[in-house]
């Protein structure tokens, strides 16, 4: 038993890293105002974070590959975030989201999707696929990294 005991206690702890991290990174990256505008991420001293500094970012995922059975349902990143926010798919439905960033004006260079561990690059321009689980019903959350830009989809 007490064993058990303590893998819970590890999983919480991995659990509450990267939330922290986020809360920070959104502090320092996003600012105040609409958007969080396009400017270069900083940390909490204002130095700018270069590529060599492991930031504690969540770990990328890989786009998922075009599966020609599943409902594609596009979706824009544009100056009003994730165009359509809110999505109505059916449980067990083969859904893949296919997501292209139009703007450069937005901190939503990325997806986010947390309780899938999808965390999607988002190329200006260019159409990236991300598989959704739809094997239960409820509401699923997506949003930019620092989750101000954010979007749902409902699972019926
Ligand atoms: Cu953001």
């Amino acid at each position: 038993m007490s064993t058990q005991k303590a893998v819970v206690v590890a999983a919480l702890a991995l659990f509450t890293v990267p939330a922290i991290t986020l809360a920070q990174d959104h502090a320092a990256g996003c600012g105040s105002g609409s958007g969080c505008g396009s400017g270069t991420m900083t940390t909490t001293t204002g130095e700018p974070v270069t590529p060599t500094t492991k930031a504690p970012e969540p770990t990328k995922s890989k786009p998922a590959k075009a599966d020609p059975k599943a409902r594609k349902i596009e979706v824009a990143v544009t100056d009003e975030g994730f165009v359509p926010a809110k999505i109505d798919v059916k449980k067990g439905e083969r859904v893949q989201l296919v997501v292209t960033r139009k703007t450069d004006a937005t901190c939503a260079k990325a997806i986010v999707i947390k309780d899938q561990k999808v965390n999607a690059d988002l190329p200006l321009d260019t159409p990236v696929t991300v598989d959704v689980k739809t094997d239960k019903a409820g509401n699923i959350h997506f949003a930019c990294p620092h989750d101000m830009i954010t979007g749902e989809i409902t699972v019926k």
